[in-house]
């Protein structure tokens, strides 16, 4: 049985300039880990020798390698287009030296649209990556948003998955406390599961019914809201105007079974696990260690320890994968 990890991140040399020459208005706090020698920074830069003795040591096979948050998103447009494109051919260039340890998603600057979808598809159909890294914001706006459409599209018509990361929230509320509160200790899952609800409100899902979002973190608490995000629309209680609304199809909770897939980074509690399990099915679950912000062992060795028979465990770590287009 092989092991696939969907969240594991590097930093790509021009995004990490970038990043130290622009603070891209993060709270205080966020960008003290990226600095000049720090150890954040090596683990994340290595997409060699360190990174595989890591994925060796914790039994994972491959890693679906993703450019780190803060997200190319929030970069100005057009010097964006340039990092990530740069980003993708230097992830390119360690999965062809490595191509049976790793895996890529494109990094991609979402706020120039038109050349973000060419990217898009240059980095499916070229470089052979599995889908889009992308995040809960883009500076000044959200994945649902119409004029983004055209990306979501093209996953669609690409069939690549779109995994939607945290990153700095733009609601000027979660930056109070600087990093302590906005960052991943509630910040960035909450606004992560705000821009997943975004898009099922929205009416996304019914425009592209075939689009498969991933989130982190075991749904970043959506698992454990699948009865509350359904009670005011089975109760008749949405009455929303049809002109800042659609009218959905299905309940919004149908909409997270049929377009949501979720991984088991970065939270390692039994009771969340069963609750993600029993709401979702361990057909919806990938495993993700969001290496290197967390340790990769300690994400296997957890899950080590839950209750799976081994097919369900199969399920998880490798054949699930499959449906998302990815095999070891
Ligand atoms: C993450 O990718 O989850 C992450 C960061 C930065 C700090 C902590 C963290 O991108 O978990
Ligand atoms: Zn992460």
């Amino acid at each position: 049985m092989a092991r696939i990890d969907f969240e594991n991140h590097f930093a790509a040399t021009e995004w990490l300039a970038a990043l130290r020459r622009d603070a891209t208005q993060a709270p205080a706090g966020a960008l003290s880990l990226f600095g000049p020698g720090s150890p954040m920074a090596a683990r994340l830069t290595d997409l060699g020798e360190g990174r595989l003795a890591a994925m060796d040591e914790a039994g994972i096979d491959v890693a679906v390698l993703s450019l780190s948050a803060p997200g190319i998103e929030r970069f100005e447009p057009l010097a964006a287009t340039k990092i990530a494109k740069a980003a993708n051919d230097e992830l390119a260039g360690a999965i062809s030296k490595y191509p049976s340890r790793f895996r890529g998603f494109a990094a991609l600057s979402a706020r120039d649209t038109d050349a973000a979808v060419v990217e898009f598809e240059r980095c499916v159909k070229e470089l052979g990556f599995v889908g889009w890294n992308t995040h809960s914001n883009f500076g000044d706006s959200y994945l649902d948003e119409k004029r983004y459409w055209p990306l979501l599209a093209k996953a669609e018509e690409l069939a690549a998955p779109i995994y939607i990361h945290p990153d700095l929230p733009i609601i000027p509320q979660f930056c109070t406390y600087g990093f302590g509160l906005a960052g991943p200790s509630y910040g960035y899952g909450a606004e992560t599961a705000l821009a997943m609800m975004r898009l099922v409100i929205g009416g996304v899902f019914d425009v592209f019914p075939k689009l498969k979002i991933i989130l982190g973190h075991l749904g970043e608490g959506l698992p454990f809201m699948m009865d509350r995000v359904n009670r005011p629309y089975v109760q008749g209680l949405v009455r929303t105007d049809p002109a800042i609304a659609p009218t959905l199809k299905k309940t919004p909770a149908e909409y997270l079974l049929d377009n949501m897939v979720v991984t088991t980074s970065g939270n390692y509690s039994t009771s969340a696990f069963v609750c993600t399990k029993s709401e979702l099915g361990m057909e919806r679950i990938v495993l993700g260690s969001d290496y290197p912000y967390e340790s990769m062992k300690t994400c296997v060795d957890f899950l080590e320890a839950q209750a799976m028979s081994p097919s369900e465990a199969q399920q998880l770590y490798e054949t699930n994968a499959g449906s998302l287009g990815v095999s070891a």
